[in-house]
């Protein structure tokens, strides 16, 4: 039995319906991510690959089994094309065939192989982690931008449509269901001045400016492994890849790049930005996205790199005034300490943003020049 910190599960009942080889020796919660619930799995056997069991969040990915059939054809696409296979992941299915299994209260549950001998980074700790992340994001967008992106379907409908989202937060602020709206006055006021700005680049979309492509949609650091020699070896967590703009990857990845703190670090002095990891990121994902962008798509990635901190307190904070139902918490007030730490990110951002896109229009020179 595993107990997660309301419900209790009978885990090795869930592993019995997969399709595992060896027999498992040990179970532990693994990871750091805010929806899903993740355990690793040993295997007795070490002839046998050791595994990762998640618990989807099904509140939030409303349609699991569209959401499997989506990451299965992800995975298909990258693996017509990857000659590793230690490059993309791998489902187990249940021993049914089926991709997921739906336990007895309604949990969803799934298994891939884990891939040994490999790390993710919450926090980066030199520009040749931040290069080779740029060149496993750049190249998993360059991989899947012959995608027939009709085969995917939203998993999230609107997931990164800054109108939306507002909407939802001025939705949250009417009702104002626990309370908390007179809490974070100068937080509102420090969103809704931005609100106009901030839906440059989608406007620039929905005009055809610029394509829709499939894009990953959650390029936070942790989700690519890398190697134990710190290359980039498998992009993971395929949950929300879907048709997106180019630069919400690029901004959603620099937002945990160029911070030297966390996501919700509590002193705000600490958040600074490492303009030497934006570089090195921004280096790798041309070489290997380059060729494939357009020089509108280029003009937008500083767009993306504002918009997703700004994207990001809006979420953070829309959840703090809900009352906490969306993100995993680990204390109270956890989701304004993340949402205070975005819009500083984001104050830091506004401030650089001049330096920062001339690194980008340096990076992106050399491919300008064949457009
Ligand atoms: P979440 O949606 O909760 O972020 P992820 O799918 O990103 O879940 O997995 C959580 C963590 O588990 C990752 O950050 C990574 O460290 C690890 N992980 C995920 N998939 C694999 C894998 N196939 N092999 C090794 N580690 C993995
Ligand atoms: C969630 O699952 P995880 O931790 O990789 C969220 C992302 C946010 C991120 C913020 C489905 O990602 O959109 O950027 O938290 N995923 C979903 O840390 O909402
Ligand atoms: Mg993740």
């Amino acid at each position: 039995m595993i107990q997660s910190s309301i419900e209790v599960f009978n885990i090795e009942k869930i592993i019995f319906e997969f399709s595992i080889q060896g027999s498992i020796s040990l179970i532990k919660p693994y990871g750091s991510g805010h929806i899903n619930d993740t355990y690793f799995l040993k295997n007795q056997n070490s002839d046998y690959p050791d595994y990762l069991l998640q618990r989807i969040n099904h509140h939030i990915f409303k349609d699991v089994p569209a959401l499997m059939q989506n990451v299965q054809r992800v995975i298909d696409h990258l693996r017509s094309k990857l000659i590793n296979d230690k490059e993309v992941m791998t489902i187990v299915p249940l021993k049914s065939g089926m991709l997921y299994h739906e336990d007895e209260q309604g949990n969803f549950w799934r298994m891939y192989h884990y891939l040994p001998n490999t790390k993710s980074y919450d926090l980066l700790e030199n520009e040749h982690q931040a290069y080779e992340g740029g060149k496993a994001f750049g190249r998993f967008q360059a991989l899947l931008a012959d995608m027939d992106a009709s085969l995917l379907q939203e998993t999230i409908p609107n997931f990164h449509n800054i109108e939306m989202r507002l909407e939802c937060f001025h939705q949250s602020l009417t009702e104002d269901a626990v309370g908390r709206k007179s809490e974070v006055g100068n937080e509102i006021a420090y969103i809704v001045e931005r609100e106009e700005g901030m839906k440059k680049l989608l406007n620039l979309g929905k005009r055809g400016v610029l394509p829709l492509r499939i894009t990953h949609n959650d390029t936070k650091f942790n989700n690519v492994l890398l190697d134990s020699n710190d290359k980039a070896q498998c992009v993971i967590d395929l949950d929300t890849v879907m048709p997106g703009y180019v630069a919400y990857d690029f901004g959603d990845a620099i937002r945990t790049i160029i911070n030297t703190a966390s996501e919700d670090e509590k002193d705000l002095n600490k958040i600074q930005l490492n303009i030497k990891l934006f570089e090195a990121y921004t280096k790798g994902y041309f070489e290997e996205a380059g060729t494939m962008l357009t020089s509108a798509e280029i003009e937008s990635l500083i767009m993306g790199v504002l918009l997703f901190p700004y994207m990001q307190a809006v979420r953070f904070l829309t959840d703090y005034i809900d009352g906490d139902t969306y993100y995993k918490i680990a204390f109270e007030k956890h989701n304004l300490q993340r949402a205070r730490a975005q819009l500083q990110l984001l104050l830091k951002m506004e401030e650089q943003e001049d330096a920062l896109n001339e690194i980008i229009q340096e990076k992106a020179g050399y491919y300008l020049s064949k457009l």
